[in-house]
């Protein structure tokens, strides 16, 4: 038989990839093994394969473009690499929250980890109706760990520089740059958006104000290393049941300000407020415990393992989260823009098969987005914006 980990890359076939899991010996000898491609993202292939007794392994390869694009976009292979430094990384920090990684190979950008088929992609979950009353807190505790121990709070100084060199990331974070904090906000090529939203759309990109607070946005983004950022925390990259939350696909980690991943996590369950009316109520709940639990998790951290001599100095805890909640907020408006009139869409609002409430929930996304932008400094608390979100309800 010959090898599957060659010299040079290749595409890994349902075939290949069983072949892969044998030559890895990640199943005893006899295993009868079966195999299917489930990736259903952007940009990579995802393969899942388990033995007659159900056991199983994730193979996750990178491929050479962006799949949602085609081949025309060519995209880098490292980011393969990334996301399992990532995983691993983040794994030590948030244990319970991260799948292991049991083999990376640079060559054929694959990353081989724990099988999570007993899990559901959150987004899924969501749109078809079911609670996980652990999501907001798992996320608010994952988030801190993560944030806390990669910033210069919980890791020392020289390290964090090492670790800021090692995940150095410029492609996928030129994704990010362009297709969240720019593209939108233009007549650009990757946007799109249905006929029905043009008027709104085209205010928006006259809107000098809104431009200026997303320009700011973007240099945040583009300038300020603060801690290791999973880069893309949407609900899709969450594998979940009523008991466990699994954080996948950390491809677009790099180091940048903390509050851009608690914006797309909180950006993301509001698109479940803004396609569902009757949820909101509860979807503000977790809004306010995600916030809740990522504030008190992180204050213990600071207050038990800070290497900063000015942690104790009064108002510098608070500032730091006061700071990192603007920035969510901020963040959070640039999403669901994003998601709305950009490249990539979520099926949340897409899903919705009533037009008129469809361009609804899109016209009520673009207006929350631009208010959370310019407005982001005026919440001092999550009870601030919770009671802001309550009175968008009923406009
Ligand atoms: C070309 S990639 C489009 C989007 O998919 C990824 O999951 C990121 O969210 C990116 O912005
Ligand atoms: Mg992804």
């Amino acid at each position: 038989m010959s090898t599957v980990v060659k010299e040079t890359y290749q595409p890994l076939t349902e075939e290949t990839a069983i072949s892969l899991a044998k030559e890895r010996n990640l199943f005893s000898e006899n295993s009868t093994l079966s195999c299917t491609e489930i990736g259903d993202g952007n940009l990579n292939l995802v393969f899942h394969i388990k033995d007659q007794d159900g056991k199983g392994i994730i193979i996750k390869q990178a491929l050479p473009y962006a799949k949602v694009v085609g081949e025309s976009w060519p995209l880098t292979l490292k980011r393969a690499t990334i996301e399992a430094e990532a995983l691993k990384l983040f794994k030590k920090h948030a244990p319970d929250f991260v799948p292991e990684v049991y083999y990376t190979n640079e060559v054929l950008a694959i990353t081989i980890m724990e099988d999570l088929s007993h899990l559901t992609i959150a987004r899924k979950g969501l749109i078809d109706g079911t609670e996980y009353p652990l999501l907001a807190s798992h996320l608010g505790t994952y988030l801190a760990n993560t944030t806390f121990f990669t910033s210069e709070f919980g890791l020392d100084k020289g390290q964090k520089k090492e670790l800021v060199g090692k995940f150095i990331n410029p492609e996928l974070c030129k994704i990010t740059e362009d297709l969240i904090f720019s593209d939108p906000y233009f007549d650009a090529e990757t946007n799109d958006f249905e006929p029905q939203l043009t008027s709104t759309v085209e205010k928006l990109w006259n809107d000098t104000e809104l431009k200026l607070q997303v320009a700011l946005l973007r240099k945040s983004f583009l300038t300020e290393a603060e801690a290791l950022l999973h880069g893309d925390l949407h609900t899709g990259s969450l594998f979940v049941s009523k008991e466990e939350t699994k954080v996948i696909d950390p491809e677009f980690a790099y180091f940048g300000p903390v509050g851009f991943d608690i914006g797309q996590v909180i950006a993301n369950l509001l698109f479940q407020a803004i396609a569902f009316e009757e949820k909101s109520d509860a979807i503000y709940s977790q809004v306010r415990t995600f916030w809740n639990v990522y504030q008190n998790q992180f204050s213990v951290l600071w207050e038990h393992d800070n290497l900063e001599p000015f942690a104790r100095i009064d108002g510098f805890l608070s500032t730091t989260l006061q700071k990192y909640f603007q920035d969510a907020v901020g963040f959070a408006g640039c999403e669901l823009i994003r998601r709305t009139i950009g490249l990539a869409h979520v099926a949340d609002l897409d899903g919705l098969s009533d037009e008129k409430e469809r361009i609804a929930a899109k016209e009520k996304s673009l207006a929350l987005g631009r208010e959370f932008i310019l407005k982001r400094n005026e919440f001092t608390s999550i009870e601030e914006l919770v009671t802001f979100l309550h009175t968008k309800k009923y406009e």
